[in-house]
């Protein structure tokens, strides 16, 4: 899809109009999105705010319902990383209030104008009233109307920060790095591209974040080596993601001691310049020599961001493990530590956030072990893992991706994986590889297929997919996945 030129002028001057917007007014309703790029929108908002000395209140929330916007009082209202979606919703139910809308999610078709320029929404430079429409007064910024992606090229937390930097607060540039990291904009590319690479420019003159090339694995900042390996999902690792032993045998023979002196565990980004060269390359060459496709080396080095003002050791100096913690804020329903974290608070939340995270990275680790104990189950068209009410439904999908890529795992079906928290529902993840997904494989269509059969609700892409039915249209449901794994995977032949 060939995109708009990009309007550069246009977005500076929609940055400067909402930073004039904030700068008018004082005493703000702040709702943000609970996934980590939203924290850190609230966060970056949010301290520009106290520094200007204006009074406000904020919140995350999970999505943006009608009647989340019951009851509001304030007069100014400033949605974050979210907003673009609802924006009739927010016409409607937010008459005569001032609203400000900071987000990069695709913008919701509106029959009236936009952001002062009903031109069917290209942007033009000398777009200049704002407030064409008296009764509503929305002031939206959406990387959308200036030809700019909001998929890969900034995230909520980007375009908040335009905004605080138009105050000159351009430290908070780390904070958008790491919203960026959490909605996985490095992930096309292996790198962050587009506007996030102007912010990291800015961080790196602000001297609050370094980026370099280095092993890209999750946890380098403050996992024990052996569970870095052990958990990589991106890329997962033959033979090493999901297998302790041969982990364990894998970084024997390189003889790095896994603990120091004083028995504590050893992060990769505590070994010494030469342990972490010989992991590296010992790493490479593993991959290689077990058909990792290039495409998956791409994840496995490339570019790392450190904040430089964190604790050297903290996983808040990663900006990846930095969006994790936030995302099991989230998760566990504590987004307002999450919040407190992103305002720069480091005693009290910064406690409370580590033992969520925790929390977090051991429901991950039993999940794999109870699978490891009761086995996977070879279909004729499919794989399947039942993780019973033992596994979450809000990590089941993490844990069948990780466990299908190792490589004593047949790739030649999908697989899927159930999760059943208690209630008669099932919630159902399926996950796909590259090369079937070319013979055939659309999960997304199968899941939609089999649910209209038993009535639940799926979707996703091609290459994973969820679903969640009524428990007891299990074995229909699977009659159905099962029919449709064997057309797909046939019309291959053609
Ligand atoms: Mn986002």
């Amino acid at each position: 899809m060939e995109k708009t030129k990009t309007n550069e002028s246009g977005f500076t001057e929609t940055a400067q109009k909402a930073a004039d917007w904030i700068a008018e007014r004082d005493d703000f309703h702040v709702i943000g999105h609970f996934d980590a790029d939203g924290l850190t929108s609230i966060g970056i908002i949010g301290q520009t705010l106290f520094r200007l000395g204006k009074k406000f209140e904020s919140k995350a929330i999970k999505q943006l319902y009608a009647d989340e916007l019951d009851g509001i009082e304030k007069q100014n209202i400033i949605f974050l990383d979210l907003g673009s979606g609802q924006i009739n919703t927010i016409r409607e139910k937010l008459k005569g209030k001032n609203i400000l809308i900071l987000d990069h999610h695709t913008p919701e078709e509106t029959g009236s104008a936009k952001t002062g320029n009903s031109e069917s929404g290209s942007s033009k430079d000398e777009s200049e009233s704002i407030k064409s429409e008296p009764e509503s007064e929305i002031l939206e910024f959406n990387p959308h109307m200036f030809g700019i992606d909001g998929g890969t090229e900034i995230s909520g937390a980007g375009m908040s920060f335009f905004v605080a930097s138009r105050f000159g607060f351009n430290d908070l540039s780390a904070l958008a790095i790491v919203g960026a990291a959490g909605d996985m904009q490095d992930y096309s590319h292996a790198r962050l591209v587009g506007k996030n690479r102007e912010i990291l420019d800015i961080a790196k003159k602000e001297k609050v974040l370094e980026y370099k090339n280095d092993l890209r694995l999750y946890g380098r900042m403050s996992r024990p080596i052996l569970q870095m390996l052990v958990y990589s999902t991106d890329p997962v690792l033959p033979n090493l993601t999901a297998d302790e032993k041969n982990s364990l045998y894998f970084l024997e023979k390189l003889c790095i001691p896994l603990k120091t002196r004083d028995g504590e565990w050893r992060t990769y980004s505590g070994l010494e310049p030469s342990e972490k060269k010989a992991l590296v390359s010992a790493l490479i060459n593993h991959c290689i020599a077990n058909n990792l496709s290039r495409y998956k080396m791409k994840f496995l080095i490339g570019e790392v961001y450190e904040l430089l003002l964190e604790e050297p050791g903290s996983p808040l100096r990663d900006a990846k493990e930095f969006a994790t913690i936030l995302n099991s804020c989230g998760r566990n329903n504590k987004p307002d530590i999450g919040i407190r974290l992103c305002m720069g608070e480091r005693d009290q939340a910064y406690k409370e956030a580590l033992l969520m995270w925790a929390k977090h990275k051991t429901a991950l680790r039993t999940g794999i072990e109870f699978i490891q104990a009761t086995g996977i189950q070879e279909k004729k068209n499919y794989l399947l893992i039942d993780g019973k009410d033992r596994i979450s439904e809000s990590i089941i999908g993490i844990i069948a991706g990780m466990l299908y890529s190792s490589n004593n795992i047949p790739h030649n079906k999908p697989i899927f994986a159930l999760a059943c928290d208690g209630s008669e529902k099932l919630k159902i993840s399926a996950r796909g590889n590259r090369d079937l997904v070319f013979k055939g494989l659309d999960l997304s269509a199968a899941m939609k297929t089999a649910c209209e059969k038993v009535d639940g609700e799926g979707g996703g892409h091609k290459i994973a997919a969820g679903a969640k039915i009524n428990a007891a249209k299990k074995d229909e449901f699977f009659k159905v996945i099962d029919e449709v794994m064997k057309q797909q995977m046939t019309a291959q032949g053609k």
